[in-house]
């Protein structure tokens, strides 16, 4: 049964300025409505509880171009008790491997040398440092989370990273060679304040990488259900730059990675520090340029997209069902969240979701209330359809159920269009 919820009044938390450039041109192109913030997971005790539903809406700063939501949830209700664990997906854990030995080989990281994360969540980044014995500090606010990192080894503090955090850290840990931040910094409010802290954390010649959902590939490819409460920013490079410059930063690197729909690796140092610029940066300027995303009607057309995405997927769903198909969902992801709720999906078209995380098992999708299980429910089960709402993960999850294809079960993948696999 969904939720009736408790809608926030729109005129809270509404964005008055750009995050970076401070600017109040600012145009909404995109509202996904109302909806309850998307790892908000429910308990079986809650479900007959209201729950809160926040405005989602995103927009566009005409000066800068940072792609950004209109209202902003503080932070302390979506982070102390976070149900996001890398570490459950092989295709995260490899691309940390790589990610921590590309790091420790072009900036020659030794022993001595200390690096931070902030949002280390379970520490499955910062692992893989300490096991070439280089120490770590991983800085996370999710209480649950940081508790479960320091049991295994990855010492934590259980906080938000702010400059006087960092003025704390550098007292009491030192400087740091590498800070890294993935999947974190499109999160935070006040990007000036950790903007700041980074600069008098890291050492002289320190590196600061950060990796993010690229926002030329979630509009190219109709991902607008990375677009949720805990997202505030959507980058591309050229606002990155506008941001770092304000703080003495440079970009000096930048890599396309494959992961969570297509991201960004940005390596950044200080301005005086004795780092060449890699022509790859100013390529990503051009190309950012000549996919026009510094023009409203790219933002105008998307939006057009999404409702097609959500049109398709409803009238397929609704086909299958009355032929009298069964349907479950795979992934119960932030992002499959939002899409159930944009698209209004409960247990009239997906019967229950299966999911690899213990935490989620056993509670129902915040508004939509679809039970999650266990991920081998599906092949005891059989299913005829199964909606990957996990799309990022598509191929590791299609290839690690191949009883279930060879069965004869089939899987549909929401985005960028729909697919039947
Ligand atoms: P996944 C997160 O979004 C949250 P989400 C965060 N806000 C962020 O920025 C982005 O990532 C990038 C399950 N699964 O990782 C596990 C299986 O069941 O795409 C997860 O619940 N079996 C920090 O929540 C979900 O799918 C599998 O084999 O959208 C994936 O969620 C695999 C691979 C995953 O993140």
């Amino acid at each position: 049964m969904k939720s009736t919820g408790t809608r926030v009044p729109s005129t809270r938390y509404r964005l008055k300025n750009c995050r970076i450039c401070g600017s109040t041109r600012i145009k909404p192109f995109l509202s996904l409505h109302y909806m309850p913030i998307p790892n908000g997971f429910v308990p079986k005790k809650d479900i007959k509880k209201k729950e809160f539903h926040f405005p989602l809406k995103v927009c566009v700063c005409t000066d800068c171009w940072l792609v950004q939501l209109t209202h902003v949830i503080p932070a302390e209700i979506m982070f102390r008790n976070y149900l996001y664990i890398p570490s459950t997906s092989t295709t995260v854990v490899a691309h940390f491997r790589e990610m921590a030995d590309h790091i420790i080989k072009n900036f020659n990281v030794k022993r001595k040398d200390l690096v931070i994360d902030i949002g280390s969540n379970d520490g499955t980044l910062l692992s893989n440092f300490q096991k070439k014995n280089i120490p770590v500090l991983g800085v996370d606010p999710a209480e649950n989370i940081a508790r479960q990192a320091n049991k295994n080894g990855i010492r934590t503090l259980c906080t938000f990273f702010t400059e006087e955090k960092a003025q704390k850290i550098a007292q009491e840990y030192g400087k740091a060679k590498i800070i890294t931040a993935t999947n974190v910094i499109a999160h935070i409010q006040d990007l000036h304040d950790v903007m700041k802290g980074i600069a008098l954390l890291l050492q002289d010649n320190g590196i600061f990488v950060m990796e993010a959902p690229y926002l030329a590939d979630l509009v190219e490819r109709n991902e607008f259900d990375t677009i949720y409460h805990e997202h505030l920013s959507y980058f591309s490079v050229h606002p990155l730059e506008v941001l770092f410059h304000q703080h003495g930063l440079k970009i000096i690197d930048i890599q396309k990675q494959s992961i969570h729909g297509g991201s960004l690796r940005v390596f950044v140092a200080k301005q005086s520090a004795d780092y060449t610029v890699h022509p790859r940066v100013e390529k990503f300027l051009i190309e950012e340029k000549a996919k026009n995303l510094q023009n409203i009607k790219t933002y105008d057309d998307f939006a057009l997209r999404v409702k097609k995405v959500k049109r398709d997927l409803l009238q397929f769903l609704r086909k299958i069902r009355k032929e009298g198909k069964t349907i479950i969902g795979y992934g119960a992801a932030a992002k499959g969240n939002v899409l159930l709720n944009y698209c209004d999906i409960s247990t009239d078209l997906l019967d229950y979701i299966v999911d690899s995380i213990p935490y989620k098992q056993g509670k129902y999708t915040p508004g939509t209330h679809i039970p999650i299980y266990p991920e081998s429910k599906i092949v005891k089960a059989m299913p005829d359809y199964t909606l990957i709402l996990a799309w990022n993960f598509a191929d590791e999850i299609i290839r690690k159920n191949q009883e279930y294809v060879q069965k004869g079960g089939r899987f549909i993948i929401p985005v960028p269009y729909l697919k039947i696999v």
